[in-house]
């Protein structure tokens, strides 16, 4: 820590305030304790920070951003670190501080009358999964990073994942929020009311603000009831448009059963068989195309794997299933769930990529993927594009690997013609650029073209007003 930040220098005696706020161990200062929060997941930024803050309370966390707010200095927050946009990572600059939530990870209430469960935003995803379902209920949110991503930041992001299909994006699954604001003020907004109309409705405007407007330190989540019945299918599929015909006799026959519907390509699904100890493809062998559909109800004897049967017969017999797996226990739905969350990490271990997290109206989906798939080959010869994801939300990762031999930095500095690429078939086809991980600072520059005009002055002047000093996350979002 530069001694410029402790004694006489530009912020004298900062360190010292924020260490009598938040005690010996909520301010790291020493660079390798520094370390892990100054580069992102997929190690695309790196940043500088003057400490890391980690307080264990919201008036810590006021007293930190009032105190800050006073110096200039700007602040990032942080939850588990796996934004994939740069999110959560301090710019290289001077006068930055890192606020993780990590210490403000407990479970305040859980009432299942209302079937509401209140969290610090520090709470780990997976851990409010199972506290939901040690009281017989189910917090829905669902996505591979669940192990880490955090409340707080699953809400800044409004994140997606595998069940926005059935139970929508974050912004759904929350009924409250309490918030700290760029100057320390406090919004006390924990309340559980599933209808609440009192003016503007402000908690949804941090939610999917990506840390730009303030600090959510709690919030009151939804709960449901628990899943009794499950019917999990890995199926081979001849194309997209079979793809998305099988989505729609799912859809048709219940669409409240489908729990989650997701797309995998032949070349996505070798790479987790080459990169990911632990995985056996159960069925189609050489085929290009694959959907995992999973089915859930909260009532016992719901016939969903009668359901699962019929449909996938009648597909079959129209020639929109191949082949397909079903699971005869939870370790097979496991292992099949498996093939499809371990993408991103088969990806990091394959060797460069470029994600475009891209939406489309639903029926858009096939030609989305074929068009892009096309595009993106002939743009960089020997690429090999992995398409995957959320295809009952039309929100796919259309990523692209590099070729084989190619040097990654070669590939990697043609990533923003890859993304404009994908974007202008995306923008034809009435889609958006950024469907759930967010803008952060991957996508700043998109923003003027894709939301320009009233839209982008609108988002400056909620900004201006509730940040005025830019203190809250600079450099992301917003260009
Ligand atoms: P961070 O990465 O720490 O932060 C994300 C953003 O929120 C940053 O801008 C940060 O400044 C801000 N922020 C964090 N906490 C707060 C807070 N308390 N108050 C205000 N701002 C805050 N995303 C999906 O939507 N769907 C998926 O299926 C999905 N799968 C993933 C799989 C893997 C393997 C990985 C690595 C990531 C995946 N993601 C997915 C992306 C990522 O997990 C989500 O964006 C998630 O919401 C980020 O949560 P986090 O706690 O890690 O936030
Ligand atoms: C997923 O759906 C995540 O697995 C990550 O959103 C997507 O790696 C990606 O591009
Ligand atoms: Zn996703």
């Amino acid at each position: 820590m530069p001694d410029d930040l402790r004694s006489p220098g530009p912020h004298p005696g900062l360190l010292d305030a924020l260490r009598q706020i938040l005690g010996p161990h909520g301010l790291l200062t020493e660079a390798s304790d520094l370390e892990p929060y100054l580069a992102d997941w997929r190690a695309l930024y790196r940043g500088e920070a003057m400490a890391v803050l980690r307080p264990a309370s919201t008036e810590e966390v006021s007293a930190c951003v009032k105190l800050c707010a006073e110096r200039g200095i700007t602040i990032i927050p942080q939850g588990g670190n796996t934004s994939m946009v740069g999110g959560a990572t301090p710019e290289a600059k001077p006068n930055q501080v890192i606020l993780s939530l990590a210490r403000m990870n407990r479970v305040l209430d859980v009432d299942t009358a209302d079937m509401t469960m209140t969290v610090e935003a520090g709470l780990v995803l997976a851990r409010a999964q199972q506290v939901a379902a040690e009281h017989g209920a189910l917090f829905p949110l669902s996505l591979g990073a669940e192990g880490t991503a955090m409340i707080g930041g699953l809400l800044s992001t409004n994140a997606g994942g595998n069940t926005t299909v059935r139970y929508g994006n974050a912004r759904e699954l929350m009924l409250g929020l309490e918030v700290v604001l760029p100057d320390g003020g406090v919004i006390h907004g924990l309340r559980r009311l599933r209808k609440d109309n009192t003016g503007y409705a402000l908690r949804h405007l941090f939610v999917g603000a990506e840390g730009t407007l303030g600090i959510i330190t709690a919030a009151v989540l939804r709960l449901f009831p628990a899943a009794k019945e499950t019917a999990t299918a890995l199926c081979a599929v001849p194309s997209e448009d079979a793809a998305l015909a099988l989505f729609r006799r799912f859809r048709a026959a219940d669409e409240g059963a489908v729990r989650a519907f997701e797309y995998m390509s032949g070349i996505g699904m070798g790479l987790v068989l080459n990169h990911i100890e632990g995985t056996s493809l159960p069925i189609g062998q050489d085929a290009q195309h694959f959907v995992l559909v999973d089915l859930s109800a909260s009532r016992e004897g719901a016939g969903l794997r009668g359901l699962l049967e019929s449909v996938l017969e009648a597909a079959m017999e129209a020639g929109e299933v191949e082949d397909a797996a079903l699971a005869e226990s939870e370790a097979q739905r496991a292992a099949l769930w498996k093939l499809r969350e371990e993408h991103p990490e088969a990806q990091k271990r394959a060797g460069a990529s470029v994600k475009s997290d891209v939406s489309v109206p639903v029926s858009a989906v096939p030609e989305m993927i074929r068009r892009s798939s096309a595009a993106l080959r002939e743009l960089i010869p020997g690429s090999r594009p992995v398409p995957f994801g959320h295809m009952g939300d039309g929100n796919i990762h259309m990523n692209l690997e590099q070729p084989e031999g190619m040097a990654a930095e070669d590939f990697l500095a043609r990533a923003h013609d890859i993304m404009d690429c994908v974007n202008a078939i995306v923008r034809e086809l009435g889609g958006s650029f950024s469907a759930e991980h967010g803008v952060g600072r991957l996508k700043t520059d998109m923003m003027e073209e894709w939301r320009g005009g009233a839209e982008l002055s609108a988002m400056r002047a909620i900004k201006a007003a509730l940040d005025p000093r830019g203190i809250m996350n600079p450099g992301k979002v917003l260009p």
